[in-house]
């Protein structure tokens, strides 16, 4: 089916100063808008016209690089924009909670981890928190490659494009990296998708 952009689930200026309504000008209306538009002319005439966006991005996945990579990156946005919201991180709802406790060790830990997967991806690209044969892992892609190809299922990514960054942070991709998980993260929409995959 064809891929629309959805509206942002809060006003552009909602996350400031953590992240500016002028990076979510360029990086929703513009960025987003792109891979919408790319993706779906090429779309067009790939036989997966019919399929739900994940399978349009496995079954490209390796085959159809132009299409995966504006498909990859359409469905990895739609969850980022709901993976953040006003007045976010902090506690983590308690089921989730203690299933990262149990699979790798602590909340501390899942935060070091994740930053660290972030900082550590060369160039473009995102860092997850994805479940994977029943069991959390934190992962790191390059580009629009997500733990979806991968057989997981993404719980909470981070965009480390510099395009989600560099007004507000310019090469500091590290202090982005923690007010996202400090500040911004949606924890009661990582649940849901916890639950939706559990
Ligand atoms: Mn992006």
């Amino acid at each position: 089916m064809a891929f629309e952009l959805p509206e942002l689930p809060y006003s552009h200026d909602a996350l400031s100063p953590y992240m500016s309504a002028e990076t979510f000008e360029y990086h929703h209306d513009k960025h987003h808008q792109a891979y919408v538009t790319n993706g779906n002319k090429l779309l067009e005439g790939s036989g997966l016209e019919e399929k739900s966006l994940e399978d349009v991005v496995r079954e490209s996945f390796g085959s159809n690089a132009g299409l995966f990579n504006n498909a990859a990156q359409h469905y990895n946005h739609l969850h980022f924009w709901n993976w953040m919201k006003p007045n976010g991180g902090g506690n983590i709802p308690g089921a989730l909670e203690r299933k990262i406790i149990e699979d790798i060790g602590s909340v501390e830990k899942l935060r070091a981890d994740f930053i660290n997967a972030g900082v550590t991806q060369f160039g473009s690209g995102w860092a997850w928190l994805a479940l994977e044969n029943g069991k959390l892992t934190v992962t790191k892609t390059p580009n629009g490659e997500n733990p979806l190809v991968h057989g997981g299922v993404p719980l909470l990514g981070v965009d480390v494009w510099e395009h989600s960054y560099y007004i507000d942070y310019r090469n500091a991709r590290p202090k982005y990296l923690e007010a996202f998980f400090d500040e911004m993260v949606n924890w009661e929409y990582v649940e849901q998708l916890f639950e939706a995959a559990s």
